[in-house]
């Protein structure tokens, strides 16, 4: 008899502490990601997708040219509103690139950013820095209907070509 109340008594304890536990998680958790370095809190170009859904594959190549110029092959990407993508983005060049998906307006400030902190790297759900000869993904759902883009915003690689255009209607 005695036993089978302390068992009882012990459970509800437990459930009693696991609930604390479990709002207090939530509590510290807060309403958005710590992620991004700049203190963005959302995101300009949709949102982050969830990989366990169906995505389109869409294969970039960055790299320098012979002339001075770096690009992403393609530099035009066309999407459907809701559309989830999964990027394949492989630097085939010699030097470190990225890939940035945002709005223009929000790349040209980080860009801005990025003049006082060259060698900054991302990793972020909208933000890839990549080495030579390594890949790198990311999975993004279209969510907004717009003109965004995804640049490099290594000083000096927009301006000498690195940026191309998502259209999502
Ligand atoms: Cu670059």
């Amino acid at each position: 008899m005695s036993s089978s109340y302390q068992k009882t008594r012990t459970t509800a304890l437990l459930a009693t502490a696991f609930s604390i536990a479990s709002v207090s998680s939530v509590v510290l958790a807060g309403p958005g990601q710590p992620g991004h370095s700049h203190g963005h809190s959302e995101y300009s170009a949709g949102q982050p997708g969830d990989p366990k859904k169906p995505a389109r594959i869409i294969m970039v190549t960055m790299r320098e040219t012979d002339d001075g110029k770096m690009i992403y092959v393609p530099n035009k990407v066309a999407v459907k509103r809701g559309e989830q993508i999964r990027f394949i983005i492989t630097n085939a060049g010699e030097i470190p690139h990225e890939f940035t998906l945002a709005s223009a307006e929000d790349n040209l400030k980080h860009a801005e950013e990025m003049k006082k902190n060259p060698e900054m790297e991302h990793d972020d759900p909208n933000s890839k820095t990549i080495q030579p000869k390594k890949k790198a993904e990311i999975v993004w759902r279209f969510s907004k209907a717009g003109a965004f883009e995804f640049a490099c915003l290594i000083p000096g690689h927009r301006e000498a070509g690195m940026v191309g255009t998502v259209g999502v209607k």
